[in-house]
Order: structure tokens, then C-alpha cells, then sequence
């Protein structure tokens, strides 16, 4: 079994919409996941939990990740990290439907974002987070909205699961997830997670990790453009 594997590797922070566009001009073969969603949602609390340590900033206040920033990292198994394979990539972004930021601020985040998804290589998946307490919020609607035609894998994790005491609370969200998997369809599989307690963690850090080895066979074929 492949994993996560060992430290990942802070590369860069982009928050201008030219250095997104130079870096993906310049590695249109990045093979990684863009984690994106709302303020406060976990994003970079998730980030964290695959490496078992802070690697990503994360903050009580919202809108604490305000560049994209940019983790190398490896893939392994038990034993290491498997030096055959090149690094894989995880960006961090800035949270979405943060109320409180200036027009300029959400001004500039509109178009940082506009480029980050218009660029990316089609070998980044999206993972979608959203708060399992706040499902479907009207900013996670335009998002989709948004990415709905996009030619990405894109993956939604329910975060935050371990806040969920009773029963009744899961079986409305096992009920939500049929309903957004009907609303959303290119959303491929819908995970609920815990950056927390690491909650179905193991089950959504492999279906990344099938994701990113399958797009380094297809890139390894003797017939992918070069
Ligand atoms: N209970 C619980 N709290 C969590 C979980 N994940 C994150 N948090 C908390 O939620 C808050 C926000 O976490 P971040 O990881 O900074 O959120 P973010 O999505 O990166 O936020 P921005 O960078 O502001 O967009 C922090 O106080 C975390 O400790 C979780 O699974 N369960
Ligand atoms: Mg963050």
C-alpha cells in the first residue's frame, strides 16, 4: 500500500495571479490536490493530519490562509519514501465566502482563484471541504457552480465529524450526501472526515493517493506529450 509518506515540504506562497499562471506555464505536469473551501473549514487543519504535524498554518480566526500556498511531498510505503516517484504537490488555498474581507481584498481573491482554476493542469484534483455541521452553504454553491464542467477529479470531504454526537445528525448527513451527489455531479466520491479525532482519513488519503499515482502512469506513458 502506497501512503503519504515523511514531512511536507513548504515550496511557495502565491498571491498574485501572475506568479499562479508562471508556475503552471512553467509545470503544466504538477501532479497533486488543491484543497479548497470556506473559512475555517479545515483546509489546512487537514493538510496537517496527513503529515501528523504542523506543516500548514492554521487559526481560530477565518480567513487565516490568505496566499496559495504551495507543499512538495512524497509518496512511500511503511518502509519510506518511494525515491522512484517524483514529488506530488498540495495547495493550500485561501478560504471562499469570507463576509468579512475588504471589496478589494475579495477583489483580488476573485481573480487569484479565477486564474489558480484556469490554469490548473488537469493532473491536480479538487478536494472540496465542507464544514459536516454546514453542509451546502451559498458560497459552497457558487463555488460549484463554478467548477460545474470542469475537467478535474474533484472529491468533497465533510470535515469536522467528530462534533457530531448523535446519530440522528449523521443519518442527516448520510441523507445530504445522496442529495449533493445527485446536485453535484462531477463530484466523484464524497467523504466525511475528522482532521481531529482522523476520522475516515485513511480512506480519503488513499483515494488522493490513487488519484496522483494513476496520474503519474498516465504521464509515464510513452505516449504523453512531453
Ligand atoms: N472539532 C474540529 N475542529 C477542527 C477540525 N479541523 C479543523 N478544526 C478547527 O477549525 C479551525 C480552522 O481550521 P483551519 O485548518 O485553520 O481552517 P482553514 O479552512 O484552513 O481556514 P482559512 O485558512 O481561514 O480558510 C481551527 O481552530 C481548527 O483547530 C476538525 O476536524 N474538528
Ligand atoms: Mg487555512
Amino acid at each position: 500500500m502506497i501512503f503519504i509518506k515523511g514531512s511536507a515540504h513548504f515550496q511557495l506562497g502565491l498571491d498574485k495571479f501572475e506568479q499562479v499562471e508562471n508556475l503552471f506555464q512553467k509545470n503544466p505536469n504538477m501532479i497533486g490536490v488543491a484543497f479548497v473551501g470556506r473559512s475555517n473549514v479545515g483546509k489546512s487543519s487537514l493538510i496537517n493530519s496527513f503529515y501528523g504535524k504542523k506543516t500548514a498554518r492554521t487559526s481560530k480566526t477565518p480567513g487565516r490562509t490568505r496566499e496559495i500556498n504551495v507543499f512538495s511531498f512524497n509518496l512511500g510505503n511503511v518502509e519510506g519514501p518511494d525515491q522512484d516517484l517524483p514529488p506530488f504537490f498540495f495547495f493550500d488555498l485561501p478560504g471562499y465566502g469570507h463576509a468579512e474581507v475588504s471589496k478589494e481584498m475579495q477583489k483580488n481573491w476573485n481573480i487569484l482563484m479565477g486564474t489558480f482554476f484556469e490554469y490548473l493542469p488537469s493532473s491536480v484534483a479538487i478536494l472540496n471541504i465542507q464544514d459536516a455541521r454546514h453542509p451546502d452553504q451559498k458560497a459552497d454553491q457558487d463555488f460549484h457552480q463554478f467548477l460545474k464542467g470542469s475537467p478535474h477529479f474533484t472529491v468533497l470531504a465533510f470535515n469536522k465529524i467528530d462534533k457530531f454526537k448523535k446519530q440522528k445528525e449523521r443519518a442527516a448527513l448520510q441523507k445530504k450526501k445522496k442529495e449533493l451527489f445527485a446536485k453535484y455531479k462531477w463530484v466523484e466520491q464524497i467523504h466525511f472526515v475528522s482532521a481531529e479525532s482522523q476520522i475516515g482519513l485513511p480512506q480519503l488519503e488513499q483515494a488522493l493517493v490513487s488519484f496522483m499515482l494513476e496520474q503519474y502512469q498516465i504521464q509515464s506513458s510513452p505516449d504523453f506529450p512531453v
